[in-house]
């Protein structure tokens, strides 16, 4: 199985870095935007053309392998972690970021067997930075070992929080009553618009924690095993364990700062994915 995973690990970072050559193309470009779910939740055709060349990488190279991807679910297909090697991807993680051309963009793919991540490679083509990480031997930002801030105060955080494309009234308020009640300690809070990058971005010691509800199992799969792989803590916001599809996510460098931002925030339930 070592053999293996070298091998599905040099797959799925080559699909990363032609798939980051497809954004950054596209990126210049005006993009016809359609909506999903609801108003702010985009797609454009470069999301699902991304997709779709990486479903087809991967059938051609592991056609045993299952899939799960953004687009595929959001036209139908069912979303099912099982215990068989799984492709969990976001072609787009910062869809809206794309369309405006704020460069806060990534492709994020995560091999995960038996339900357990194993691979997680996230590449931000704009930046030209690829985060990756094998499950046991660390995190990487271009071959540059990641390590968290180890901050452990709110009083000394700089978080990351987002609003993410829900405007359910309710959902809403609570998110913004969870963010005014952490604020009035935290040093501070930036919204970067990509789960993805949020983790990574813990992962390189620059964040100290994030939270978000409404997210998904693509959203995170990958930032999961980056952020872990470089010392840090990934929870449900309830402090229990994380599950990833669960459509929730606390990170931070430590379980420390993560259980202070716990135990301040009610909780949004999603339908699971
Ligand atoms: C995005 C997430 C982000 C969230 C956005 C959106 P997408 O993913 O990464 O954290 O706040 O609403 O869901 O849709 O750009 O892949």
């Amino acid at each position: 199985m070592a053999a293996d995973m070298a091998k599905i690990y040099e797959v799925a970072v080559k699909i990363a870095k032609d798939a980051g050559g497809m954004i950054r193309e596209a990126f210049r470009l005006d993009q016809v935007i359609q909506t999903k779910e609801g108003a702010m939740d985009l797609v454009t055709e470069t999301d699902q053309n991304v997709e779709k060349y990486i479903t087809d990488m991967v059938e051609e190279s592991f056609p045993t392998h299952s899939f799960i991807g953004e687009e595929s679910v959001a036209a139908g297909k069912k979303c099912e972690l099982t215990d068989n090697p799984t492709w969990i991807v976001d072609p787009i993680d910062g869809t809206t970021n794309f369309v405006h051309r704020f460069p806060f963009v990534a492709v994020s793919i995560a091999v995960a067997v038996n339900k357990d991540i194993e691979i997680g490679v996230v590449y931000n083509p704009i930046q030209d930075q690829l985060y990756t990480a094998r499950k046991g031997q660390g995190a990487f930002v271009n071959g540059k070992p990641l390590k968290v801030s180890g901050k452990e105060n709110l009083g000394e955080a700089l978080l990351l929080g987002e609003f993410g494309a829900d405007r359910n009234p309710e959902n809403f308020k609570t998110k913004m009553d969870n963010f005014h009640k952490i604020m009035l300690q935290a040093r501070g809070m930036r919204s970067l618009g990509s789960a993805a990058l949020n983790m990574c971005m813990i992962a390189s010691g620059v964040n100290d924690g994030y939270i978000e509800y409404g997210i998904h199992i693509w959203d995170i799969a990958a930032g999961y095993l980056i952020l872990r792989e470089a010392g840090g803590v990934v929870l449900d916001p309830s402090g229990d364990a994380v599950d990833l599809c669960s459509r929730s996510v606390l990170c931070g460098s430590t379980d420390k700062l993560c259980r202070e931002i716990a135990s301040k925030v009610n909780h949004v339930r999603y339908e699971r994915d």
